[in-house]
């Protein structure tokens, strides 16, 4: 099977005692850290969403798989920014929305943007409207991220837009949403200025809106 298939194995079954070891196995052997996050962390993580969803896992098993995840990018993501080019592309403040505790997804994206040369500030997950809007006025960002994972959360990301809005802050940043559930029509239908599927294409995404705004 290989050591990305037994880091897709460990992520799964939540050994977060041995993903330390396994992921640096890996480095060892010539693996890049876009390998291991994207065919034996990324696959783990996503097996366990599927066994969930069947009922074949539970929540407490959920969280032994996510701790691991974090504990492995722990490793990862110095190398992952070592990886990318670098270089100074803007600001980004990022956020899972209200009521939302998934933080793994934003977590990749903002270390997919830092690694493209962006200045992130990733406020995490479960972020009141008010604190990010705070965070737009405090940092001036050019891009604000936010990420949804469950469908009802989904619905948090209109009121940020238009809470931006009511501050007189929304014509100064490009707002991008993304999250499992969040697809191009959603971003469309509330006003979000860009939707990407994944970390790896927040970043043209992210780069793009950016050009659109003075410097
Ligand atoms: Co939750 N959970 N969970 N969970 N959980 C999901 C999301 C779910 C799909 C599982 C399932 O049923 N198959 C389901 C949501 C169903 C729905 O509403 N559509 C679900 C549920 C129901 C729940 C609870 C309600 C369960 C309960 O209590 N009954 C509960 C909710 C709590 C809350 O938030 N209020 C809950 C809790 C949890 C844990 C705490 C146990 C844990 C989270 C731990 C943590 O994050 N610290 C957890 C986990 C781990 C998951 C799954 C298994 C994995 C999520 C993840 O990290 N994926 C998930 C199933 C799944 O995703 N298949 C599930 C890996 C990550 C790399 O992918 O987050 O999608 P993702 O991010 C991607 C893209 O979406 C995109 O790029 C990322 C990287 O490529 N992306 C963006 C994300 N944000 C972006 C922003 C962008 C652009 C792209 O621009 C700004």
């Amino acid at each position: 099977m290989g050591i990305l298939g037994d880091i897709k194995n460990a992520i799964f079954d939540g050994e977060e005692n041995k993903i330390v070891e396994l992921v640096k196995q890996a480095l060892d052997e010539g693996q890049t850290a876009s390998e291991i996050l994207d065919k034996g962390l990324v696959e783990g993580i996503r097996a366990t969403g599927d066994a969930f969803e069947k009922g074949e896992k539970f929540i407490p098993e959920m969280l032994l798989s996510s701790e691991s995840m974090k504990r492995a990018m722990v490793i990862l993501k110095p190398l992952l920014v070592e990886e990318g080019a670098g270089g100074g592309f803007g600001k980004a403040v990022l956020a899972t929305v209200e009521g939302d505790v998934h933080d793994i997804g934003i977590e990749l994206v903002g270390t997919m943007l830092e690694t493209a040369g962006f200045e992130v500030r990733n406020m995490g997950p479960d972020v009141p409207t008010e604190d990010i809007v705070e965070a737009v006025k405090e940092d001036k960002p050019h891009i604000v991220g936010l990420s949804a994972l469950l469908s009802n959360t989904m619905d948090v990301m209109p009121d940020v837009i238009e809470a931006l809005a009511d501050a007189g802050l929304r014509d100064s940043v490009k707002v991008m949403v993304g999250g499992a559930p969040v697809k191009q029509d959603f971003a469309d239908e509330i006003g979000a200025d860009g939707w990407a599927y994944d970390a790896a294409s927040a970043v043209p995404k992210a780069k793009a809106l950016r050009s659109q705004l003075p410097d």
